[in-house]
């Protein structure tokens, strides 16, 4: 049993984690209604400012809470309990992160902060949402110094010994955000909070995109790799099983942190200012960040086989009916990783520099991201909820609530089938993102273009409106796990953490020596990034001072 004290701090994380969720979810709403034309804002509200909160809240905020929560609980379930310094960090953390939470929520409430979750320059805010997402960023350090500290305190009594693979993965996805939040701070502190103040007139605007992608992209990793944690460390142990491999599942880990970085430019290969060169190194090295997903996908596929044969199961594909179904803790991340073999795909093509031309701010990209972030990840975050909150509250995940899991899990895949199918295709059509006219049907000649079933704006607002549902579905079993449902008393009714074995007998030691991964990840950024960013200093055209939307 986890210290009480530690399973506080995990609490109050998840609790912050679906405040942000319930708002972030009711924002997802109104939006496909207004992309629908069904519905009219009040003069006060604008479609702006409720993208903004919608990607704030859901992307930045629901995740980096519950990310948090569930890497406390699992370091102080293999790493054991912390002692107080390590409290006094994760509560500072907390503490910091829900602050600047607030700060930027309520600025993009009141519409001082219509920029959009990613805040390109030269839309511009109100100087104290700059300041809130500093202060979110210096909260995840402060808990990450935490964590880090406690690993370290073991590795100092455990010499010799390479940590439980929880704690090893924990500490890379660490290290990947507090590498990559590094561009992200240069451009708040050094550019955005001095020309949202008025300190300085303008701004440069490819140079903030830059440092944004610098960290942009390696932030979805930080999504994914908790959600990867779960598929190698938590799900063997549902299927009855061991880890696959603890060396490939280690080796994964490590190139993520190696190739997640310098690649940003992705993001930005229809944008003027940066030479086809190194958009095209930055797209080979985006093929390389595939790799260690493409291995995941093979321990899982091993582990799903070798399960499934232990149980008897027979042929090429008998394996798959002794899978354990009726586990909805199984059931919904198998049903998260389903969604990914489409939207790794999507993501394949987005990447492909030329493809890129496509896609690129149209609303397949909005579609791409809700099979990544929006199902694999959070879909895997719902099925940890499931067990992880009863398991901190030491309440009974009850029979009924189970049922009731099952239909939030099985209603949330149906609105993302039928939303973000409808995305994809609106977008290879030509429909934008980011704007809030889309009134294409307006025009005669335009009928056809959007009137197929996944063509169509409808299609994606009922996938809208059953995620919403399925999202307050969801809200109403995590209140009963976290406040209503009866304590356990029985042994039998305690919710375990699941945590299968993972043999490392055979794995090589130096996986463990961090200073070599940074290393190798600071030279390749180095080698992406140091030319073309001193360019975009060195030969930049006059700034922008802004626009206020
Ligand atoms: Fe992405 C844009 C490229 C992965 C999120 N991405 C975005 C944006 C977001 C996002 C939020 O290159 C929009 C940003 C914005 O607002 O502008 N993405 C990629 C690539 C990958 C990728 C190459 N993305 C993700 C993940 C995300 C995420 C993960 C969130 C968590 N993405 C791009 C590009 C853009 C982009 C461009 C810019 C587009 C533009 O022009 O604006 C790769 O990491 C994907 C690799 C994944 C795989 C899949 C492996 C499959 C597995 C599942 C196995 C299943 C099993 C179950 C075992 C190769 C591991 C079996 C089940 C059965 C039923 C059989
Ligand atoms: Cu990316």
């Amino acid at each position: 049993m986890m210290a009480v004290q530690d399973r506080r701090i995990a609490l109050s994380n998840i609790g912050v984690a679906y405040i942000a969720f319930i708002i972030g979810t009711f924002c997802g709403l109104l939006q496909v209604f207004i992309r629908n034309d069904a519905l009219e804002l009040p003069t006060w509200l604008d479609y702006y400012q409720i993208l903004t909160a919608h990607g704030v809240l859901l992307a930045l905020i629901y995740t980096t809470f519950f990310i948090f929560a569930f890497l406390i609980s699992g370091m102080s379930k293999t790493l054991g309990s912390f002692g107080p310094k390590v409290r006094t960090f994760l509560w500072l953390g907390f503490i910091v992160t829900a602050l600047g939470t607030t700060l930027a929520t309520a600025m993009i409430v009141s519409g001082e902060a219509s920029v959009l979750y990613t805040f390109y320059a030269p839309l511009k805010g109100s100087g104290w949402f700059y300041v809130g997402l500093a202060l979110v960023i210096i909260g995840t350090w402060l808990s990450s110094f935490g964590l880090i500290g406690h690993y370290i305190a073991w590795r100092k009594k455990n010499k010799g010994k390479l940590s439980p693979l929880f704690a090893f993965m924990t500490i890379s996805t660490l290290i990947l955000w507090l590498i990559a939040c590094l561009g992200v701070v240069a451009a708040v502190v050094f550019q955005y909070i001095p020309w949202a103040f008025g300190w300085v007139d303008t701004i440069n605007v490819e140079l903030s995109r830059s440092l944004f992608w610098f960290f942009g992209h390696p932030l979805v990793y930080f999504w994914l790799l908790p959600a990867y944690i779960a598929w190698y460390v938590v799900v063997p142990k549902l299927v009855g099983t061991k880890v696959f491999s603890d060396s490939l599942a280690r080796f994964s880990f490590i190139l993520f942190i190696l190739f997640s970085i310098p690649v940003g430019f992705h993001h930005q290969l229809t944008e003027p200012g940066i030479p086809g060169f190194w958009k095209f190194l930055q797209v080979v090295l985006t093929f390389m960040v595939i790799i260690p997903s493409l291995m995941t996908a093979f321990s899982m596929f091993a582990t799903f086989e070798i399960s499934g044969r232990k149980k008897g199961g027979r042929g090429l594909f008998g394996w798959f009916t002794k899978l354990p179904w009726k586990d909805i803790r199984f059931t919904s991340i198998f049903i998260a990783m389903a969604f990914f073999i489409p939207g790794g795909a999507g993501g394949i093509i987005n990447a492909s520099f030329q493809l890129n031309e496509l896609v690129h701010n149209t609303l397949w990209v909005v579609g791409h991201f809700h099979i990544t972030v929006g199902a694999p990840v959070a879909m895997t975050f719902m099925g940890v909820t499931y067990w992880l909150i009863p398991h901190l509250t030491g309440r009974v995940f009850s029979k009924a609530m189970k049922k009731l899991a099952f239909v939030q899990t099985i209603s949330w895949a149906v609105g993302m089938i039928l939303m973000s199918t409808a995305q994809h295709v609106l977008g290879l059509l030509g429909a934008p993102r980011r704007t809030a006219y889309t009134g294409y049907n307006d025009h005669p000649s335009a009928l056809e273009w959007f009137d197929g079933f996944f063509s169509n704006h409808v299609t994606m607002a009922v996938g809208g409106i059953i995620l919403f549902l399925s999202a307050m579905l969801l809200v109403y079993i995590v209140m009963n796990l976290l406040f209503f449902a009866p304590k356990a008393k029985l042994e039998n009714e305690f919710e375990e953490f699941p945590i299968a074995e993972s043999d490392d007998s055979r794995t090589p030691k130096f996986l463990e020596n961090w200073w070599i991964w940074i290393g190798i990840t600071i030279a390749l950024i180095v080698m992406a990034y140091a030319i073309p960013i001193s360019d975009l200093i060195q030969h930049a055209p006059p700034g922008s001072r802004g626009y206020i939307t």
